[in-house]
């Protein structure tokens, strides 16, 4: 019987049902458990067909394309790992000149977009081109041997911040990229995660619907570089969020418009201790290390109040069906 309830089909659900459009095909060469994988699959299905790709060097470029074979299914280059900004500019200004509304998509991982590409990305954002660029942040570099990068957590440990008599694992905070690339005033920047695939998803949508530089900034797992077994990246990512430390937040050019609420924050200690790159921070009675503890616990509870997640409006955080909540008026820079 075909009840009302029954025929009031949403446009969500519509878009459920359709051919899934598949960007990457299976058969690549991604570790068990990979959240890159996952994010860039959800990214490519989310833009469909009408796209080119500009991808700087790092493990997705790495396991997509070993030669001969190549997962990609979509026209995608490979650039240096420097460059991604600048090859997608020239790709949009091509496409452009010949009158096509193929869009530019851009992809670095955070060691080509925090650190080595940022410059290129910089340049693409303040001039304007119509490029959506992706980052896969898995917190370090990770395809040459795990080395930190400016996106690697405070304390964390990587080949390059090991802990020991000097320091508790890595000095220096995780850079806020998303601080910076508002600030170049482009009409929309936002973070999701693995953790959340409609949030990713429609957050791809509303960023190919826009004319003008667009970026969404991906919490992506890696359990080879963080220690966690690949079965659990999706509890671990879900975890970085639920604790405030990776806040989930959308941003019009430097206004705060929405952001994931938290219902009932979780202590970061349930988040760390599913991860080797953190163990120094439980395996030893160095007083430092109950420091770091709190230090990184003062952390997302900061994320919680500047950016106003904890709220009991929907049961955001428990299910695929979490959103970003919009929020309106909140001047975030
Ligand atoms: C200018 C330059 N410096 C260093 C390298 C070596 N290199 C290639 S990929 C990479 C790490 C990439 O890290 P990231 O962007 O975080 O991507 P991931 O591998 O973690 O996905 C490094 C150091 C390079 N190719 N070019």
């Amino acid at each position: 019987m075909n009840t009302e309830k029954n025929s009031a089909i949403s446009i969500e659900q519509l878009r459920r049902n359709q051919p899934r459009f598949e960007g990457i095909k299976s058969g690549h060469r991604a570790c068990l458990g990979c959240g890159q994988a996952l994010a860039a699959r959800l990214v490519t299905e989310a833009a469909g067909p009408d796209v080119v790709v500009a991808n700087a060097t790092g493990c997705l470029e790495i396991f997509t394309t070993p030669w001969p074979e190549s997962a990609w299914h979509i026209p995608w280059m490979h650039s240096v790992f420097e460059n991604a900004g600048a090859i997608a500019s020239g790709m949009e200004a091509a496409l452009k000149a010949q009158g096509k509304s193929t869009k530019v998509l851009a992809f670095g991982g955070d060691g080509g977009t925090f650190d080595i590409g940022f410059q290129a990305i910089s340049g693409m954002l303040e001039r304007g081109h119509n490029v959506l660029y992706v980052c896969f942040d898995n917190e370090a570099y990770m395809n040459t041997g795990i080395q930190r990068s400016s996106s690697t957590p405070h304390a964390a440990m990587t080949t390059t911040s090991p802990p020991g008599s000097e320091r508790m694992g890595k000095r220096h905070l995780k850079k806020d990229i998303l601080t910076i690339v508002a600030a170049h005033h482009i009409p929309y920047a936002a973070t999701t995660s693995i953790a959340y695939p409609s949030d990713i998803r429609k957050k791809v949508r509303r960023a190919m619907d826009i004319e003008g530089p667009t970026f969404i900034h991906i919490h992506c797992p890696c359990p080879l570089g963080w220690g966690h077994d690949g079965a659990n990246s999706i509890k671990v990512a879900r975890l970085a969020v639920q604790t405030g430390l990776f806040p989930v937040i959308e941003l019009e050019r430097t206004e705060l418009i929405g952001s994931m609420p938290i219902r009932h924050p979780k202590p970061v200690v349930e988040y760390l201790k599913m991860q080797q790159r953190f163990r120094h921070l439980f395996t030893t009675k160095d007083a430092r290390a109950r420091e770091e503890l709190e230090h990184i616990q003062a952390l997302a509870d900061h994320n919680i109040k500047h950016f106003n997640l904890q709220g009991d409006t929907m049961d955001a955080l428990d299910s695929d069906g979490a959103d970003t909540v919009r929020r309106g008026g909140m001047r975030w820079a």
